[in-house]
């Protein structure tokens, strides 16, 4: 497939925070790109150029592509030269087993509508054999294929994206993109496509090598989280400053510890590690340690910042920050979640007041709790609050005018950046 020669077409399954924006890309890049959703309601808004994500420059690309035709939102399924998934791939709360059951549905809506020729890429993060296992379905409820697939004409890739929410839109094009392949010509078809609208380069490999890759690095960052959790617990215990120990250890040339915080959320990291751990029947000991380390940071910091009021009957606590990291408003697994639901359990007399100028409402799960009060802002931090608990680094909560504000509260500041004065 050569784009000089010829454009192909594009349909894209899944319009979430990484079938959108690539969806957006590929439309600039080359045009006519459909894009798919089962969400009926998600497929309105969108058509309409509402981007149910707020990434910097979305909606108004969004908005451009769909004007100048370039981008269909499409209510069923329809040929296309190549499609992309990006499904949902979750995994169940209770036995940490991989959920491809989006993944399948999608591919079987496709396969009425494939003739041989077409290319299906893979980006939802999967275990290692996803792509081969997806081949392995397409062929077996459509034997018309297996022809077309031996002669290279059929073709099945896996292309991970590696993007940081909030920057989405910016790192889809210049991140470096893993490019695997069930054979070398599936993987040159997929570089035309990403090679249209990513600047960054195209790293080319086997599809199993690739879906390997995806969960290594994520795995990989949990594992450093952790072991950055542990050392500051260590650190709390000798009364020594992590962050200074960090400072310190970082500028060795081949030391790179990532930092302690509340706990480790969003959909990536905490989920990745046990999809790379469930691929095999082998023990994977260091790879489980981490998820318990990092699970267990919440309650960790609960039992803190309770021992720091251990003497008041009805402490205020003001909470900075709900969302799971920092800048982004999405608040899935966010541990700052649980450590307000914690709290608000374990000490059911305590007045707590969270704020978060990221998170437009209250989550639900914290609505129904009687003794917490939500704020969409950094304002209005109450300064008879007994304890001021940092969860979440948000600009907003960097800015000099509102440290200023904290210098004369009581601080527990588990990102170490909101530290003004402890009291
Ligand atoms: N966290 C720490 N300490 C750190 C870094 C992060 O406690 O030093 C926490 C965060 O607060 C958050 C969680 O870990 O709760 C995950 O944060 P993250 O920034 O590592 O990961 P995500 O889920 O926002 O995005 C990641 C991408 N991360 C970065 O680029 C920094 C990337 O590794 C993945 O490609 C992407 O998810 C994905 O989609 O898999």
């Amino acid at each position: 497939m050569n784009l000089e020669q010829v454009r192909p077409t594009v349909c894209v399954v899944g319009l979430g925070y990484i079938g959108l924006p690539t969806a957006v890309l590929t439309a600039e890049a080359i045009g006519r790109v459909a894009g798919f959703d089962i969400d009926a309601g998600k497929r309105r808004d969108i058509s309409n150029g509402i981007a149910p994500a707020s990434e910097e420059d979305l909606s108004r690309r969004l908005r451009d592509v769909l004007a100048d035709g370039n981008l269909q939102i499409i209510d069923e399924l329809q040929s296309a030269d190549v499609f992309i998934f990006a499904v949902p791939t979750p995994i169940d709360s209770k036995t940490k087993e991989v959920d491809l059951s989006h993944l399948w549905k999608a591919a079987l809506a496709v396969l009425p509508h494939l003739s041989g020729d077409e290319l299906l890429v893979i980006e939802s993060t999967s275990p290692p054999g996803t792509t081969a296992a997806l081949r392995d379905l397409v062929l077996s409820k459509r034997r018309d294929l297996v022809r077309k697939a031996e002669e290279g004409f059929l073709g099945f890739a896996y292309c991970p994206e590696r993007v940081m929410p909030g920057r989405i839109m910016g790192e889809i094009k210049s991140n470096a993109r893993v490019i695997g392949g069930l054979n070398a010509t599936d993987v040159d078809r997929a570089c035309c496509v990403y090679e249209s609208f990513c600047d960054g380069d195209l790293l080319k490999t086997s599809a199993e090598t690739a879906e390997m890759v995806k969960l290594a690095e994520n795995a990989f960052r949990d594992v450093n989280i952790a072991f950055a959790n542990e050392l500051e617990a260590i650190c709390y215990e000798r009364d020594v400053n992590i962050w200074e120990v960090l400072n310190l250890a970082n500028r060795h040339p081949r030391v790179n510890i990532l930092r302690p915080g509340p706990g480790v959320g969003g959909h990536c990291i905490a989920v990745d590690p046990w999809i790379l751990a469930g691929s095999v029947s082998a023990e994977t000991p260091l790879i489980q340690s981490a998820r318990t380390v990092n699970d267990g940071k919440p309650l960790r910091v609960v039992r803190r910042a309770l021992e720091l009021l251990a003497e008041k009957d009805r402490p205020l606590i003001s909470i900075l920050g709900l969302a799971f990291k920092e800048n982004v408003e999405d608040v899935r697994e966010s541990p700052a979640l649980e450590i307000v639901r914690l709290i608000a359990d374990m000490k059911p007399t305590a007045q707590l007041e969270v704020f978060d100028p990221w998170v437009a409402e209250e989550p639900m799960s914290l609505q129904r709790l009687p003794n917490v009060k939500f704020y969409n802002s950094a304002d209005h931090v109450n300064p008879e609050s007994d304890l001021v608990l940092g969860l979440v680094s948000h600009c907003q909560f960097l800015d000099s005018g509102f440290q200023e504000k904290l210098r004369h509260l009581r601080v527990l500041d588990v990102t170490g950046r909101m530290i003004v004065s402890p009291k």
